[in-house]
């Protein structure tokens, strides 16, 4: 019998990897992330709001894992460099990310999705340094604003392109929820698995809501606010539902850093319209956003994936925005870098309801860590200005958050040897990059 000839043979060959490789797309899941600025642990029904009511989100939790012991980081650049490399902010560099950091969007890329990053940026310095803007950290579409809107203002940039401006606030959430959807829609390879980060600028202040919701709620323009978050959400998951999306769609709803509740900030801020309620809650929580203390970490996040993800569940293991990365590597087929130090570890069996629980540990960016459940801080914790106790005395603080999330009774005094694990602890994760791969295990 002759041989095949060679040029059929290659052909066959290179439909059968062909033919592979788009099962193996279709295997792996889109991502969503939707990410809110500012918005408090307690700002929600189904984390014990009263005032806001958020059916689409309560919605998305019954579908999904609620996350309660969920930690991003307190500040809002720090926390985007810590999720998009998986890296804490000591070693991302919060709004200073240089375009050597490599994002989950730069490694995902080559496993065959497309990504797409919508809103707030935030790692760049506020500017627009083309090296570390969106499309040069892997995303292969951009449309939002490079900073904050602490001014009332927001400049666009689509792609690497200026594209306009607007100083209507109210018009945030409904401008980047229809650009979430028009990429779904009109830009989205239906070939591939995509990755699409939308972060919101609302709640960051100054706040506004639409015409549609400004005064509407029970909860002042703040509620109006996360209503309106919560109606656009559920437009964006209807599209999902409509585009045929849904039962292959990881999605992660979670907020950068607590809420600014502090009465030193909110008694100054200026540009908010009288008689209105414009902060958001902690909840259960000490302080909020610029805080070492629960109030500015822990924030709502509320995972779903029909079918995969268990239904209803309510989990109190320890996960963070860092773990994004190692679990998208797991669950898309890339690998983590190697050649520098990874905070994040891989949450996938925690997800898919094959473990119960997660992080040994989390570190406070210059304050402190969290080891099971205890909690230590040093006493030249790092506090943003507005989050400072003024009445805080510099000393070590412990605590226990299983009996005490408030953190009200400092044990430290009680318990040198446990001070002295969580110290040892923090400076082991505190360590020069890449010293190791993970910090040294205490027990
Ligand atoms: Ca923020």
């Amino acid at each position: 019998m002759d041989s095949p000839n060679p040029n059929l043979r290659s052909a066959a060959l290179l439909v059968f990897l062909l033919l592979a490789s788009v099962a193996n797309a279709a295997d792996k899941p889109n991502i969503l992330i939707v990410f809110t600025d500012d918005q408090g642990y307690g700002d929600l029904g189904c984390y014990g709001s009263e005032t806001n009511k958020t059916p689409r989100l309560d919605q998305l939790a019954a579908e999904g894992t609620r996350f309660t012991s969920f930690y991003s980081q307190t500040v809002c650049g720090p926390s985007r460099s810590a999720l998009l490399t998986g890296r804490y902010p000591l070693r991302s560099k919060g709004w200073g990310m240089p375009a050597s950091e490599i994002t989950f969007a730069e490694l995902i890329r080559p496993a065959g999705y497309q990504t797409a990053c919508i809103g707030k940026w935030d790692v760049s310095n506020r500017k627009a340094i083309l090296d570390r803007m969106p499309l040069a950290q892997g995303f292969d579409y951009y449309f939002g604003t490079l900073g904050a809107n602490d001014g009332g203002n927001v400049r666009f940039h689509e792609n690497n392109e200026p594209a306009g401006a607007t100083d209507d606030m109210g018009s945030l959430t409904t401008l980047y929820t229809d650009k979430a959807i028009d990429f779904l829609k009109e830009k989205r390879d239906p070939e591939k698995p995509f990755v699409l980060y939308l972060a919101h600028t609302m709640m960051h202040t100054i706040i506004d809501a639409s015409d549609r919701f400004r005064g509407q709620s029970d909860g002042g323009l703040y509620g109006d606010v996360v209503e309106e978050f919560d109606y656009e959400t559920g437009r964006l998951l209807d599209v999902l539902d409509e585009l045929g999306l849904s039962e292959n769609t990881l999605v992660i709803y979670t907020s950068d850093n607590g809420p600014w509740n502090q009465p030193k900030y909110t008694d100054r801020k200026k540009g908010h319209p009288k008689g209105s309620i414009f902060w958001g809650a902690s909840g259960p929580l000490r302080n909020g956003k610029g805080s070492p203390y629960e109030g500015g970490y822990r924030l709502p996040c509320i995972v779903r994936w029909p079918g995969k993800v268990p239904a209803g569940r309510v989990s109190d293991a320890m996960f963070a925005t860092i773990d994004f990365m190692p679990t998208f590597a797991n669950l898309a087929g890339f690998e983590v870098p190697t050649d520098r130090r990874i905070d994040g570890i891989d949450q996938t069996d925690l997800l898919l309801g094959k473990r119960d629980t997660g992080r040994e540990h989390f570190y406070f960016n210059n304050a402190g860590v969290r080891l099971g459940n205890l909690k230590y801080l040093k006493p030249d914790a790092y506090f943003h200005g507005y989050a400072i106790e003024d009445d805080r005395p510099k000393i070590e603080e412990l605590y226990d958050l299983e009996s005490d999330l408030g953190e009200q009774t400092n044990l430290a005094a009680k318990e040198p040897e446990k001070v002295a694990k969580l110290r040892a602890l923090m400076k082991s994760i505190e360590g020069s990059d890449p010293p190791e791969t993970s910090p040294i295990q205490i027990k």
